[in-house]
């Protein structure tokens, strides 16, 4: 079967929410820093065991001043990444407020992934310990506990776990889909884009991605944005 997800990444400004999107789709870690005017958009297609998930995800700007437009992209979400910075302990604290946010206008089936960003800067600069992001992911799964929060920690400038946040998601959503406990829209084809296979990787290494079938193929990614 084919499957789309609509996915969309928030949290504070600059804790790196674009440079994992576009870490993702594109392999690309972007050289100029610029701030997401609104939203932005891309997708990528993932051959997942039996089934292929179009991961539709919505990049989404972290100052304050786009947050009406941000509303209108959260509403029919089937995951949200929210995403900090490791390395500043306020975009830590902002996390309660964003997972707020996204409950309420969500509402109670959204599947949620934490992620802590900026890994690569190591442990000296590092502001929020493992463990307060353990017991912060176990009260809030006590708190919401129907939406199993789960957190993972990356670098989209290293490339270091990115793939498996991605993956981990699918995952998950592939388990509820057997399950028949999610209802995903569906698509006939993916009309010659051709599905991307990924596996797990350790962390600190580059993740094995490969074309599914023939090389010469058509890039299974597209962008677009969208600015308030
Ligand atoms: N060291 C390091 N820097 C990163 C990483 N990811 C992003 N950055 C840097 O953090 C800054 C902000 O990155 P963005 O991806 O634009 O952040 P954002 O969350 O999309 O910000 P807004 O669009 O304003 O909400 C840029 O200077 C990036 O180069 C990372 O994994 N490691
Ligand atoms: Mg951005």
């Amino acid at each position: 079967m084919n499957y789309i997800i609509k996915a969309a990444l928030v949290g504070d400004y600059s804790v790196g929410k674009t440079c994992i999107v576009s870490r993702f789709a594109k392999d690309i870690f972007p050289m100029y820093d610029i701030s997401t005017l609104g939203v932005d958009f891309d997708c990528k297609i993932i051959d997942f065991k039996e089934n292929n998930y179009k991961i539709q995800i919505w990049d989404t700007a972290g100052q304050e001043k786009f947050q009406s437009i941000v509303k209108s992209y959260i509403r029919d979400l089937n995951v949200c990444i929210v995403v900090f910075d490791v390395n500043q302990y306020k975009t830590f604290i902002n996390l309660k407020k964003w997972l707020e946010y996204i409950i309420c206008i969500a509402g109670d089936d959204i599947i949620l992934q934490i992620v802590g960003n900026k890994i690569d800067l190591g442990e000296n600069l590092r502001e929020v310990p493992r463990e307060l992001i353990d017991e912060f992911c176990k009260e809030h799964n006590i708190e919401y506990k129907e939406h199993n929060i789960e957190y993972m920690e990356c670098s989209a400038k290293d490339d270091n776990n990115i793939d498996n946040i991605f993956l981990n998601i699918i995952e998950r959503i592939d388990n509820l889909v057997k399950e028949d406990k999610i209802n995903l829209k569906r698509y006939g084809s993916f009309n010659e884009v051709i599905p991307q296979k990924i596996k797990y990787s350790k962390s600190n290494s580059k993740l094995n991605t490969k074309s599914n079938t023939k090389s010469n193929s058509k890039l299974n990614t597209s962008t677009c944005c969208i600015i308030a």
